[in-house]
């Protein structure tokens, strides 16, 4: 299991040129999709634990992702199925100035590009809204009285989201009790999701990418979301690189880190997602968890049957064990912890289960 994020954006604002970026892949810009691909999850612990353990296989978390092609208004079906499925929503926004190349609203304007989007996923929700609310009314005709309290109970609260959307308040940045929570997370709303905002810059951009980012993140760091600017056109060049030559290229424009990895590290920080570290039959793999999952939940992310025949867990830290150089050493300083299935899960820990089945 994987963890999925949906990129959507206006017409010609990049998305699929950002898909091919962040997968290293290369899907045809011509095509409108759906695209999905897989990125593996950047994680230096890893190898600097493949370097230690010497596995026979090393494999990285992955993030699955889908470039939907189409505007969000004109999706349905399995599509839309898709999108609502998704753990984060990606929103490409265009930048990059290009003549040959008609820009949709007919002119280059980030802010209402932006704003563009958050109306679209908001006007999904409330579409989903007013549907619940239709059925709860003709329920609430035959409905008895125990049942009854439950569907006033939506109604209200369903109400009082729609209220907030049509004031353009997405359903994140909501403060929730945990029983409305669980209602939302049933209905997968599109802006309940976290939102990276990737602004596409040209080339010729390049030089003011930092500073673009500073300023438009003073209007729209929300909880929640975060915006970055990413020129997607030469990330998708330089993924067709060696990563030397890539690195190379990127001192030449003066980027510091990758788009890929900033862009997934940033969708990790918004999910709140860690990494833990199995260590077994001669792997060493990396697992992405919401942070505070137990462990018996993280051995389930791994395989249903570790879930099921749960018996203890044995963890260390990354750190510690890198400290003792060898998984042997550690056992001797007794630094190797055995933990039931309560034990919360620690960014960093690197774990064997045992189970049975
Ligand atoms: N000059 C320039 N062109 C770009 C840049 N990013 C994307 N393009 C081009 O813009 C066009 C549209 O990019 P796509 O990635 O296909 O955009 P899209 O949002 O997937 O488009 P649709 O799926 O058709 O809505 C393509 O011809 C890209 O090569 C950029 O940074 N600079
Ligand atoms: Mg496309």
């Amino acid at each position: 299991m994987s963890i999925d994020i949906g990129i959507t954006g206006l017409t010609k604002s990049g998305k699929t040129t950002v898909f091919n970026a962040l997968t290293k892949g290369k899907a045809d810009t011509e095509s409108p999709g759906p695209h999905i691909g897989i990125a593996k999850v950047p994680e230096p612990r890893l190898q600097m634990l493949a370097n230690m353990l010497q596995p026979k296989r090393v494999v990285p978390a992955e993030a699955r992702y889908i470039d939907i092609g189409a505007p969000l208004k004109a999706i349905s079906g399995q599509l839309l199925t898709e999108l609502t499925n998704v753990d984060a929503v990606i929103n490409v926004v265009r930048a990059f100035a290009d003549e040959s190349i008609p820009h949709i609203e007919g002119s280059l304007d980030i802010d209402r590009d932006i704003a563009t989007t958050n109306l679209e996923l908001a006007f999904s929700d409330l579409a989903i809204i007013e549907r619940r609310l239709g059925k709860i009314d003709t329920s609430l005709k035959g409905a008895k009285a125990p049942e009854r309290q439950g569907l006033l109970r939506e109604q209200d609260f369903l109400t009082k989201v729609k209220t907030d959307l049509e004031k353009e308040v997405p359903i994140r940045e909501l403060s929730l009790t945990t029983d409305e929570a669980r209602t939302i997370a049933n209905y997968q709303f599109l802006t309940a999701k976290p939102l990276l905002i990737v602004v596409n810059i040209g080339e010729e951009q390049l030089p003011q990418a930092e500073p673009l980012e500073n300023e438009l993140n003073s209007h729209y760091s929300r909880p929640k979301c975060r915006l970055i600017t990413l020129c997607g056109k030469l990330e998708m060049e330089l993924t067709q690189l060696d990563n030397s030559a890539a690195e190379g290229f990127r001192a030449e424009f003066g980027m510091k880190e990758s788009g890929l990895d900033r862009a997934i590290k940033l969708s990790y920080e918004l999910l709140g997602l860690i990494s833990f570290f199995s260590i077994a039959s001669d792997e060493v793999k990396a697992w992405s968890i919401q942070d505070s999952t137990n462990a018996v939940k993280a051995a389930g992310k791994i395989h249903s049957d570790m879930e099921r025949g749960f018996i203890r867990a044995e963890v260390i830290s990354y750190n510690d064990l890198m400290k003792c150089g060898s998984l042997a050493e550690a056992r001797k300083k007794g630094l190797l912890r055995l933990e039931g299935k309560s034990y919360i899960v620690k960014d960093g820990d690197v774990i064997t289960f045992l189970f049975n089945v």
